[in-house]
């Protein structure tokens, strides 16, 4: 899969790739991933790519010319149901966008091609979004200068979900997000440190035990942390009745 950023700050992503499962994956082949300078796709001589709003109002706006040429030259066109046809994404990242999700990004692995807008917070000619975009993605509620940091998260929560990139080892913890549960906690040696012990029950090596216990601590903790994730569960009377019991 191959994934191109436009960006008015290139250099932003300077080593951001080059470490653990991304950089992995970029070695074995399996991804590329490049940031490109959106100003590459200018003709005047300021290399200028916004300019101020129609209607009034503060903050510039990124043009659409630049944007509809860059992805014109990286995805040979620009239509987003041609595109998307193709098994090309053009993903606008913008706080208007839908929520990125793992099921969003399982989804965008299995595409060839994704090409990736950082919009400003100010915005980007909706022209944009209309004609071009075929998925327009906010990371979370909150507010960005601009959808680079919103990049790098997109490209890592993808990239691990292209067959090969994760050893067969982290491909469960996959699975459990999926299944909309949170993590259960995790330990390793010393088994006591600084008065603070590891849980007796996976020392002791019962597995069907610890995975009884492992089941109810991420239950607790996804009840206590994210109530929305909780209440869609399905879980048993005989579930939801051990999970108020004493231990
Ligand atoms: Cl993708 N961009 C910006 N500017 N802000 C955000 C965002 C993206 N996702 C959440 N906040």
């Amino acid at each position: 899969m191959r994934f191109d950023i436009l960006t008015i700050f290139p250099d932003f992503f300077g080593a951001v790739f080059d470490y653990g499962i991304v950089r992995r994956a970029r070695s074995a082949g399996l991804v590329e991933v490049e940031a490109h300078d959106l100003r590459r796709w200018t003709h005047d001589r300021h290399k200028i790519v916004d300019d101020r709003p129609f209607g009034g109002g503060d903050g510039m706006v990124l043009k659409p010319e630049p944007i509809f040429e860059a992805v014109e030259s990286l995805a040979g066109a620009s239509d987003a149901l041609a595109l998307r046809e193709a098994g090309r994404r053009v993903v606008l990242l913008s706080p208007q966008g839908r929520r990125l999700t793992q099921e969003l990004a399982a989804e965008l692995a299995t595409c060839e091609q994704a090409v990736i807008i950082c919009g400003r917070y100010e915005g980007v000619d909706e022209r944009v979004s209309g004609a071009l975009v075929t998925d327009e993605v906010s990371i979370g509620d909150y507010v960005l200068s601009g959808g680079e940091p919103a990049a790098v998260v997109l490209v890592d929560a993808v990239v691990r979900l292209i067959p090969g990139a994760l050893g067969s080892e982290t491909s469960a913890v996959n699975e459990s997000f999926a299944a909309g549960l949170l993590d259960f906690p995790h330990y390793t040696r010393p088994p006591e440190f600084r008065g603070l012990r590891v849980p007796e029950i996976l020392l002791g090596g019962h597995h069907a035990e610890i995975a009884r216990w492992r089941r109810r601590r991420a239950l607790e903790k996804t009840r206590r942390n994210r109530a929305d994730l909780f209440e869609k569960l399905e879980l048993s009377a005989d579930e939801l009745r051990e999970l108020d019991a004493p231990e």
